[in-house]
């Protein structure tokens, strides 16, 4: 039923109750524990950027410490943590892109790495006038890594994928002085100016984050959607299945989680080994079981239909179920806390990137020179550890809701053709997409993202939000956790389409899609400022011209303050639902939600009600709209 589809299951109640009767500490009892957060902290107003402090300044005018002992201000201090965070964020994103350029650069015809998507890699290549013509595909992609690992530290001019963008962004980003250099001359300069005595002033910190963020979308997270493509395969739609009830009693279930698809693609190709199926039959399992948590999860299901176990905050749940053999694990968004949770199980906790070695942790190193056979021998560890199981502490939820994932750009383009076949010239293109937004059959778009946070009610925001959003003919695309929310909630499903407004009801009959569109992992926000900049450049107008918006509503990373900033400087509004810490700065907030509008045509909102942030993302749009159609 409608509201069976779209009411917050209680398996998770259903899970932490089993983990208060075994003992086992979770995110909620340390949240507890934590009581009330510091009020500086929270307000951005500390500062231990230097011996001499820490200081801690009062976010009030006039009233308490006014400065800090060199002298920042409540300003400086703020925007010195945002800028802090958004070249982490960056830095995350970045480096994950930097390794995947690498195995680009190491992909063999015969290797573990090959190149799937030769046509995307050749309009790459084009694009970045490397040579194509008469050279061996693989030349071509090695070539093709090695200028992409120069953006990274090239010494002069600016990074090539912004050239993307309408033009009319680009002059905006070139008249604000804000176009990304070399991506990690961009997260050096932040760390830089931030340091004791460089910048304090606010204005023009966040500057220098807007520029840092910009090559993280424009520079780092593109690389990284785009690659993944190149090397793994562009995705199409597929069918699969979400939430924890995905797991199997009967065979060995392998938990992936993490963010680099040159791991998990490889774990992906060695569970469905015959030699690993044989060995899983050995110990008595039916066959291997993965099943995908945060970014990891996103990648694979997004192109092999691998299920979903579920968000962020589930991680330590899926393990409660007593079913996993392994967590294999590589970077971000990985709980120090699986650790004990897992010790409390017969699951193996692997840890597999040196970028990330968890104390406790069994750390088996991924090699990517030797990948498939890396991939084998922790794939084999988990098989061997089936036999563990501690029968009685077994426990897998019902709940799974079906979903379609695997919305490439190139997938959404092709899908939109569905409508155009009679018409052979607008074939290929956003036309028809275009065409709705204009008509006002579809109001607007909304990329929703993100993390889970325990600061609110977990995945009401998202699910609310999205639903809203499509009743009032607003498409939604979705990337991150907010991806899985969707995808548990049923909202990833075609049948969803009996929520939207009649405009998107109509649309998704005709292209035969659902109203919430499953794009990716958290770097293929990317996919986002493609499609809407195609859009815009196809409507000859700028990205803040349209009616679209980007909403995270319970964001808690760094790389989501990143983003964030990155979608603001790229001209699209964006919502938050969880209140960043920069309240501690007048000026700072007045930027953020205001001011910048002048410089990007977009700006922050934020409210903890996803009901209020809905209602102001909707009269944005008709705001936009109205300017549109004159
Ligand atoms: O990069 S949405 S909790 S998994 S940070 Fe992490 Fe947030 Fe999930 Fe992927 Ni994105
Ligand atoms: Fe205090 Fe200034 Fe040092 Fe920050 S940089 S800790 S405000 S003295």
């Amino acid at each position: 039923s409608e509201e069976k589809m779209v009411s917050l299951d209680i398996i998770d109640e259903q899970l932490i109750k089993k983990a208060e009767q075994e003992g086992i500490e979770t995110m909620w009892d340390r949240k507890k524990a934590m009581k009330t957060p510091c009020g500086f902290g929270e307000q951005g107003v500390c500062c231990r950027i230097c011996a001499m402090g820490p200081c801690r300044v009062s976010p009030v005018e006039g009233k308490g410490a006014q400065r800090g002992i060199c002298g920042a201000t409540a300003d400086t201090i703020v925007a010195r943590n945002f800028a802090r965070m958004v070249a982490a964020g960056t830095s995350a994103h970045s480096d994950h892109a930097r390794d995947i350029a690498h195995v680009m650069h190491m992909a063999s015809r015969d290797g573990s790495y090959t190149i799937k998507d030769e046509k995307k890699l050749l309009v790459l290549a084009e694009e970045w006038e490397v040579k194509t013509e008469g050279r061996d595909i693989y030349d071509i992609a090695h070539e093709v890594a090695e200028v992409a690992l120069n953006e990274f530290g090239k010494p002069f001019g600016t990074l090539r994928f912004p050239e993307r963008a309408p033009e009319p962004r680009k002059k905006i980003w070139k008249e604000l002085g804000i176009e990304p250099r070399a991506i990690d001359r961009e997260i050096a300069t932040i760390m830089h100016s931030t340091s004791i005595g460089c910048t304090s002033d606010a204005e023009s910190l966040l500057k220098m984050s807007m520029r840092t963020s910009l090559s993280n979308g424009w520079g780092g997270s593109m690389m990284g959607s785009e690659f993944t493509d190149i090397i793994f395969g562009t995705p199409t739609p597929t069918v699969t299945e979400a939430n924890l009830g995905v797991l199997e009693e009967k065979q060995v279930n392998i938990l992936l989680h993490g963010h680099d698809p040159s791991l998990s693609e490889m774990i992906v190709m060695a569970a469905n080994d015959p030699e690993m199926l044989k060995l899983a039959q050995e110990v008595g399992a039916e066959g291997i079981n993965l099943a995908g948590i945060c970014c990891t999860g996103n990648e694979v299901t997004m192109r092999h239909g691998v299920k979903l176990a579920g968000t962020f905050y589930q991680q330590e749940l899926a393990v409660l179920t007593g079913v996993i053999e392994a967590v294999i694990v590589d970077v971000q968004c990985i709980f120090p806390s699986l650790t004990p949770v897992t010790d409390c199980y017969h699951t193996k906790f692997i840890t597999t990137s040196p970028k990330a070695k968890v104390t406790g942790a069994t750390h088996i190193e991924f090699n990517e020179a030797v990948a498939l056979e890396s991939a084998k021998a922790i794939v084999k560890a988990a098989v061997e550890n089936y036999a563990n199981r501690k029968q009685d502490k077994i426990f897998i939820p019902k709940s799974k809701a079906q979903a379609i994932t695997g919305y490439s750009v190139e997938a959404v383009v092709k899908q939109l053709d569905r409508v155009v076949n009679s018409h052979i010239d607008s074939q290929g293109t956003v036309k028809p997409l275009a065409d709705v937004l204009k008509a006002g059959v579809l109001r607007g778009a909304a990329g929703i993202v993100g993390c889970n946070n325990p600061k609110v009610r977990h995945e009401y925001s998202h699910i609310e939000i999205m639903k809203k959003l499509i009743a009032n003919d607003v498409i939604v695309v979705t990337t991150g956790c907010a991806a899985q929310a969707a995808a548990k909630a049923g909202l990833l499903s075609k049948d969803a389409a009996k929520l939207a407004g009649k405009g998107l009801q109509a649309v998704c009959e005709l292209v035969d899609i659902p109203p919430v569109i499953h794009l990716g992992s958290c770097v293929d926000n990317t996919r986002i400022l493609k499609l809407v900049s195609a859009v815009a450049k196809f409507m000859d107008v700028d990205n803040s011209d349209l009616p679209v918006v980007g909403v995270a509503p319970e964001w808690m990373s760094e790389k989501a303050v990143a983003i964030g900033t990155y979608v603001v400087s790229s001209g699209i509004d964006v919502f938050l639902g969880v209140v960043p810490p920069v309240t501690g700065s007048k000026e700072v907030m007045d930027i953020l939600t205001n001011k910048i509008e002048d410089m990007t045509g977009a700006k922050f909102f934020v409210d903890t009600d996803p009901h209020a942030l809905t209602d102001v993302m909707l009269a944005r749009i008709e705001e936009k709209r109205e300017k549109l159609e004159q």
